[in-house]
């Protein structure tokens, strides 16, 4: 018999539910700038969320997916990443996307059902990917991603991707990341455990204890954080980044939290989800928390804290605004439907495309 090394998944906590330090804190989270700006970017997501919800309830938006609750998750993560880093989210990757740079209403227009929202305009963001909504299959894209950047011999460079909990049941989860292993790729994966994929409850997922360890097999380091802690989120993306960008390899993250709102708005969740199991887990969610850190830090004071809630709505309906006015001003043909799939439309879709046309699609 051979004796394998023992693994540990350690657990990092640096804000305890009532936002009082629990560990020695990192640097930046005394950094006044920083911690608010990391709490106005939470703030900004929870109103764009619920805007977006409002949007598809009066039918001007289709399908969207709310990040209630989990807003650290992807604001501490993406505030880790630099010009030269690329993004490879999944569709509820809302809070990483702003995070490097893509417009609210680039999002909105993608949900929205037009595909330019995924023509990111900022630079920062120019080589990142578009949502991906099949499960998993983003992690083989940032695998070849950071498989090209590893080829290239580009230093100080790394992706950066995002997957729930459910989807590291499938296989392009494990396969990325055996390759990310054993190519010592530039790489770091953050799981967003949410608690549910759709109705099915994380306990139905898997009989691992946590979804870290399944960095084991594939000889990565895996670490779980308190995914409700913003300040434990950016402190270990952070360092998996630097360690990727530097050639040390490939990290994966748990962040564990809880989603506070439907799956999507195609989801009713009262009709799967007990109601004390919510209440218990709105204890715990990030903003209050963080503005209860802020406040103790002498960062912030009440007053303050409601004029960034009035300026984020503010910029909210800047950004509804420039969605309306795309979808209005310059609509897209019903062709369009045809035109971002492919580099080249395959033949069976050409006739497809010419039928629109001749229906009066342009
Ligand atoms: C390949 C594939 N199978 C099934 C679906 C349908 N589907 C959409 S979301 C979802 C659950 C995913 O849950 P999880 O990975 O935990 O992510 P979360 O939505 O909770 O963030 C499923 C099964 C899909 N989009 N793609
Ligand atoms: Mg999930």
């Amino acid at each position: 018999m051979q004796k394998l090394a023992s693994f540990e998944v350690n657990y990092l906590q640096y804000l305890d539910e009532g936002g009082k330090p629990a560990n020695d804190l990192p640097d930046f989270a005394d950094d006044h700038e920083v911690m608010v700006g990391l709490y106005r970017s939470m703030q900004l997501l929870r109103h764009l969320d619920a805007r977006a919800v409002a949007l598809q309830r009066v039918g001007r938006m289709r399908t969207y997916p709310a990040s209630e609750g989990q807003e650290a998750v992807g604001v501490g993560a993406s505030s880790c990443l630099s010009d030269r880093d690329v993004l490879v989210p999944y569709y509820r990757g809302t809070a990483m996307m702003l995070g490097h740079g893509v417009q609210p209403h680039e999002i909105l227009l993608y949900w929205g059902g037009d595909e330019r929202g995924s023509d990111y305009q900022n630079p920062l963001a120019k080589e990142d990917f578009p949502i991906a909504v099949p499960i998993a299959t983003q992690m083989l894209h940032a695998a070849g991603v950071a498989s090209a950047i590893k080829l290239r011999g580009q230093k100080d460079r790394a992706v950066l991707t995002e997957i729930g909990e459910g989807g590291t049941s499938e296989g392009e989860f494990y396969e990325a990341l055996n390759v990310a292993g054993v190519w010592n790729l530039p790489m770091v994966c953050v799981i967003n455990n949410n608690q549910w994929a759709i109705s099915v409850p994380s306990e139905m997922q898997t009989a691992a204890q946590t979804y870290a360890q399944k960095a084991v097999a594939a000889g990565i380091e895996g670490l779980q954080v308190d995914g409700n802690d913003v300040i434990a989120v950016k402190d270990a993306v952070g360092k998996a980044l630097d360690k990727a960008r530097n050639g040390g390899g490939a990290t994966l993250i748990e962040a564990v939290t809880y989603r506070l709102c439907d799956h999507t708005t195609a989801d009713d969740a009262s009709r799967y989800e007990d109601a004390k199991a919510r209440a218990e887990a709105e204890k715990k969610e990030p903003l209050g928390r963080l503005a209860k850190y802020l406040l103790n830090l002498g960062a912030v004071n009440e007053k303050q804290l409601d004029e960034f809630a009035v300026a984020a709505k503010a910029e909210v309906e800047k950004e509804v605004k420039i969605y309306f006015d795309i979808l209005e001003n310059k609509p897209q043909p019903p062709s369009a439907m045809f035109d971002y799939l492919y580099a080249e439309l395959p033949e069976r879709f050409r006739a497809q495309r010419d039928e629109v046309m001749r229906r009066g699609g342009e």
